[in-house]
C-alpha cells in the first residue's frame, strides 16, 4: 500500500511513522508512506498557504491554490483509491472504515490546520472525510497519524500473529474482554479461576462472556448498531 500525507507540518508526522508496527511494514515494504511538504508550493516569496475569510470572522483558512497544484501533482503520478481529507467536521473513525481502507491500494491524505481547508478542495477534490473523535486538535496531522496506524496494522503480514487484529476490541463491535499474565496471584489478588483451567471451549465462553458484559457497562451504544 502507498499512503501520500500533505501536510503544513512533516515533522509532527516523521516520529510515529518510524517506529513500531508502521515501521515494521515500511522495512517489510508492505507499506511506503511519502510525506509532502505544503508549504513548498505556497504562493510568492512568503511561500503563503492561508488567508482570512471571505465573509470575515477570525481564523485563517488554507487557500486552493497550493493544494490544488499539490493534488494535481501526484493525480500526474498515480491513480488514488482514496483522497481522504482529515477534519473534525467529518464522521469519526471506526474499526469498519479502517478494514475498508486497509483494502485500497493507493491513498492520498490532506490534513487541514487553523480554520480548514477552503470548501472548494473539498468539493472538488476529497473522496472521503475522517475524524478521529468529537474534540479538536491543532492540526490533522496526528488524526492522519491515527489512521495509519489503525490501517497499515491491518495490512496482511504486518502484525506477526494474524490472528491478533482479528480479536481486538471493536472488530466484532465489542470491547476486548480482561486479560492477565503472571504471577497467578499479586497481592492477594488472583487470576480468574477458568483461564487457568486448561478448558479451552470454557475459557473462550468466559471470554465472551466478558466482552458481552464490558460492552454493556462502559460502551452500551456500540451493541445498539
Ligand atoms: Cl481529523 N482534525 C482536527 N484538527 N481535529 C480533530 C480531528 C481531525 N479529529 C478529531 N479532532
Amino acid at each position: 500500500m502507498r499512503i501520500d500525507i500533505i501536510s503544513v507540518a512533516p515533522n509532527l508526522l516523521e516520529s510515529p511513522f518510524n517506529h513500531s508496527i508502521v515501521k515494521r511494514a515500511k522495512d517489510k515494504g508492505l507499506a511506503e508512506i511519502v510525506i509532502h511538504d505544503l508549504r513548498e508550493y505556497g504562493l510568492g516569496n512568503y511561500k503563503q498557504i492561508d488567508d482570512t475569510q471571505f465573509g470575515g470572522g477570525a481564523g485563517m483558512v488554507m487557500m486552493i491554490e497550493p493544494i490544488a497544484n499539490c493534488i494535481k501533482k501526484l493525480h500526474a503520478e498515480r491513480t488514488y483509491d482514496e483522497v481522504i481529507y482529515m477534519t473534525p467536521d467529518a464522521q469519526t473513525l471506526n474499526q469498519g472504515t479502517a478494514n475498508t481502507l486497509s483494502l485500497r491500494e493507493n491513498i492520498l491524505i490532506l490534513t487541514g490546520h487553523y480554520k480548514g481547508v477552503d470548501q472548494r478542495i473539498r468539493d472538488k477534490y476529497i473522496t472521503k472525510e475522517i475524524s478521529i473523535g468529537d474534540y479538536v486538535l491543532t492540526g490533522g496531522e496526528l488524526a492522519a497519524a491515527v489512521l495509519v496506524d489503525a490501517i497499515v496494522r491491518l495490512i496482511p503480514g504486518v502484525i506477526g500473529d494474524e490472528q491478533s487484529a482479528l480479536t481486538d476490541s471493536f472488530q466484532d463491535n465489542l470491547l476486548s474482554p480482561p486479560v492477565y499474565t503472571r504471577p497467578s496471584e499479586f497481592e492477594g489478588m488472583k487470576v480468574p479461576d477458568v483461564l487457568l483451567s486448561g478448558n479451552f471451549p470454557k475459557i473462550d465462553e468466559w471470554r465472551s462472556d466478558q466482552a458481552y458484559k464490558r460492552t454493556e457497562e462502559i460502551r452500551p451504544d456500540l451493541l445498539e448498531e
